[in-house]
């Protein structure tokens, strides 16, 4: 199976689209280069989604755009870079790039307006020079462990191309077990080390999933009950909620821009609308992460770490109960 055609052309003695070896990095990017001097363009992702969007709907900068753009690492050793746009259905796309001398992070969401049901699009790529931490994802709304419409819906037609990327991308391992809730049998959900052959496939993987994901929301019809709306809105309220509370890119965040940035960084930009979109506390929607005395369990974050093998049948029927 072949996954060329991306528009990369570093210059590599591979065939591959990636390099390990140098790649010319404009000036402002050469001295963050990895120690290793590795370097994914996970620039080159944001660009694909934002064209693909274009070519589907009309994307408008955020309001947050103005406050979130770029920010250096408080050692002035890294960058964090940061765009925001919204359109007709959809209530916020937002992308993080990290690069410093050690590692590379993308985080790129896509929100959909709450007259819409449509997954989160989800894409969270962490590298370092040893290692890779990679999901990637169409995050369901609403349960599809319990409930089989809303995996019909969404998710049936789409095995295929999960099963597809799974060959490549052996599941990652245990996890917070509550994660598992918030993917789809589609979720890409692995480690790896780096290698070119490897970013050529995330990237096929990333271009796949979010026209995918565009497909959906182009067909996606608006929702005109007041009932179906106020579930979706309370759905993406408890996902901003869980995410604000327990992204493992947090202590990262922390050790870049220290505590007070991370926070704000975190609340009003990546999961902009834990404040507004709804009043539930995590503690109201993740009520088993208290511990005896009633406060939150911050260490580790996790009830237990689950699901050492990929809960998911080749059908898309979850295994792990
Ligand atoms: C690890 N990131 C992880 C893990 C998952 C995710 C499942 C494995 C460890 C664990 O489960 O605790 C990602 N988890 C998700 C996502 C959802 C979820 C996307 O529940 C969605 C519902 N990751 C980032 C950013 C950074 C980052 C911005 O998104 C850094 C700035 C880093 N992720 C990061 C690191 C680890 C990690 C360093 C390893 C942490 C560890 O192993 O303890």
């Amino acid at each position: 199976m072949g996954f060329g055609g991306s528009s990369f052309s570093f210059s590599s003695s591979s065939s591959s689209s990636f390099s390990l070896k140098h790649t010319v990095l404009p000036l402002k990017r050469r001295n963050c280069c990895l120690q290793t001097c590795f370097s994914v363009p996970y620039h080159k992702f944001v660009d694909f989604a934002l064209d693909e969007t274009n070519l589907h709907t009309h994307l408008l900068p955020s309001p947050l755009q103005e406050k979130y753009n770029s920010m250096n690492s408080t050692d002035g050793k890294g960058a964090l870079n940061m765009l925001s746009f919204e359109a007709a259905k959809i209530r916020l796309l937002r992308s993080l790039i990290i690069e410093t001398e050690k590692m590379q992070v993308l985080d790129f969401a896509v929100f959909p307006k709450a007259e819409y049901d449509v997954p989160i699009f989800c894409a969270n790529f962490f590298t370092s020079a040893k290692t890779n931490i990679i999901v990637l994802d169409l995050n369901p709304l609403h349960d599809i462990i319990n409930h089989d419409d809303y995996k019909e819906k969404y998710f049936k037609s789409l095995i295929p191309l999960g099963l597809k990327y799974a060959e490549h991308f052996p599941w990652g391992g245990k996890l917070t077990s509550e994660s598992i809730k918030f993917f789809s049998p589609i979720v890409i959900w692995t480690r790896f080390t780096s290698s070119p052959q490897k970013y050529d496939i995330l990237y096929s993987a990333f271009r796949d999933y979010y026209k995918v994901w565009l497909e959906l929301i182009d067909t996606a019809v608006e929702e005109t009950d007041e009932y179906q709306i106020s579930r979706n809105l309370e759905a993406q309220h408890r996902y901003l909620a869980w995410r604000t509370e327990k992204d493992p890119g947090h202590g990262v965040l922390k050790k870049l821009i220290g505590d007070t940035l991370a926070k704000d960084l975190l609340r009003s930009f990546l999961f902009n609308g834990v404040d507004e979109l709804g009043s539930k506390t995590f503690n109201d929607y993740f009520s088993h992460y208290l511990d005896e005395e009633g406060t939150l369990n911050k260490k580790g974050g996790v009830v237990g770490k689950s699901f050492e093998n990929r809960p998911w049948d080749a059908t898309g029927n979850f295994l792990g109960q």
